[in-house]
């Protein structure tokens, strides 16, 4: 059975979005403060759209903290949206409210038209509520809970923008992390940043929306974390398949990712440092193209994730389309929506790398409270460095 795991529900107009986590450790520091710092930056970022300002984030915990530490009990969050008392009679949970128009403009490039098909809806109304990018709210706040168990043993997880539309950032490496925060964009290159504001202007005024690419950085991670024996152990894969998961998400690189495939293997690889030149933590390597993860396992260095967004698919100046009622020619749906979203993506991305990373750190780590999983993370620390000749 998996040692962390979490459910949410709740519909983008509906009364609220709620979680089940289960599998914390009791013990753990945790307020409802902390998670609504994560909840806030993902609410952030130029191009989000209307909604944003009707919606203020904060999850309240319900259940499985007291006194401000953890019980070791499945934790319940219940996050209420604000919009709810605009959508009262159309997200109506009673029945008697039927007579709401039932919305048949299919969006290209949404789960509008495959939803409907497979639940046998003759309106994309309930596709849509569900298929939003209004539950990665729900998963960001099950991030923080993520982050502020791997907080405990020294693992950060954060994460930039790498590009929006055609403007990329320039620069490799570790970004500077409080300019990252700064920027309006989440990108550490000011001029790009500037850039970025200014393509999606020209975007929002063109109807149009943008996509881009981010990418997430776990620092301290331990070596070996995952396993290589077996294809659902492999952390990669799963660390692959939550980011894959976020909503206009279309491609996903660890560390050189893609870049890889075309250089040779003596060029492709980080090379193993003998042990005068590893500072603070065994096994360095001289440099990091394989994003800290070799053979489905953590190598010590930084976990580096990038992912790539399509544009979000509903736009201002709707594609062509077809009614799922008629099949005849129309314009796709539009109410309202953001211009791009790839700032809010990068914490999201956070979010789904940190829920990993805490999985995994159960897995290895186990323990019924938190000091028992940090002296199981002590105890492995001590035997990691070299095996000696024996
Ligand atoms: C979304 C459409 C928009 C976004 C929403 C995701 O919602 P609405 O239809 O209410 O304007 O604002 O994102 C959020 C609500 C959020 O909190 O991120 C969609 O179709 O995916």
């Amino acid at each position: 059975m998996d040692m962390f795991r979490f459910l949410t529900a709740g519909e983008s107009h509906g009364k609220a979005l709620t979680v089940i986590i289960e599998g914390l450790p009791a013990g753990l520091p945790l307020t409802e403060d902390y998670i609504a710092l994560d909840l806030r930056r993902r609410q952030g970022g130029y191009g989000r759209g209307q909604r944003q300002q009707i919606e203020e984030d904060r999850a309240e915990i319900l259940s499985g903290v007291r006194h401000g530490l953890t019980l070791g009990s499945p934790l319940g969050l219940v996050l209420r949206n604000r919009d709810w008392s605009n959508w009262q009679d159309i997200m109506q949970v009673e029945p008697g409210a039927e007579a709401s128009e039932k919305l048949t403009r299919l969006r290209p490039g949404h789960a509008d038209l495959a939803g409907a098909m497979k639940y046998g809806q003759d309106d994309v109304r309930p596709i849509l509520e569900r298929a939003s990018a209004r539950e990665t709210a729900a998963r960001v706040a099950v991030g923080a809970v993520a982050r502020r168990f791997l907080a405990e043993f020294g693992i950060a997880v954060r994460s930039h923008t790498c590009a929006i539309g055609e403007v990329a950032a320039q620069g490799q490496g570790e970004p500077d992390w409080a300019l990252v925060e700064q920027s309006p964009v989440r990108c550490a290159d000011r001029q790009a940043s500037e850039r970025m504001v200014g393509a999606i202007d020209v975007a929002r005024e063109a109807g149009d929306s943008l996509g881009g690419l981010f990418e997430v950085w776990a620092t301290g991670v331990p070596i070996g974390l995952g396993s290589h024996v077996h294809w659902d152990r492999r952390l990669d894969g799963r660390l692959a398949q939550a980011v894959m998961s976020i909503h206009a998400v279309k491609g996903v690189e660890i560390g050189g990712g893609f870049a890889l495939a075309r250089l040779p293997g003596s060029q492709a690889h980080d090379v193993i440092l003998p042990a005068d030149q590893w500072g603070d933590r065994p096994w360095r390597r001289a440099t990091n193209r394989a994003g800290g993860l070799e053979g489905g396992m953590t190598n010590g260095e930084p976990v580096i994730v990038r992912a790539a967004l399509k544009p979000i698919s509903t736009l201002g100046k709707p594609l062509p389309s077809a009614d799922l009622a008629t099949g005849e020619a129309i314009e796709a749906h539009y109410e309202r929506s953001d211009v791009c979203v790839v700032p809010a993506a990068g914490v999201i991305g956070e979010a789904m790398a940190a829920i990993v990373l805490a999985e995994a750190m159960r897995e290895k780590f186990g323990g019924d409270h938190i000091d028992e999983t940090k002296r199981n993370y002590q105890g492995y620390l001590s035997t990691i460095g070299p095996r000696g000749r024996e």
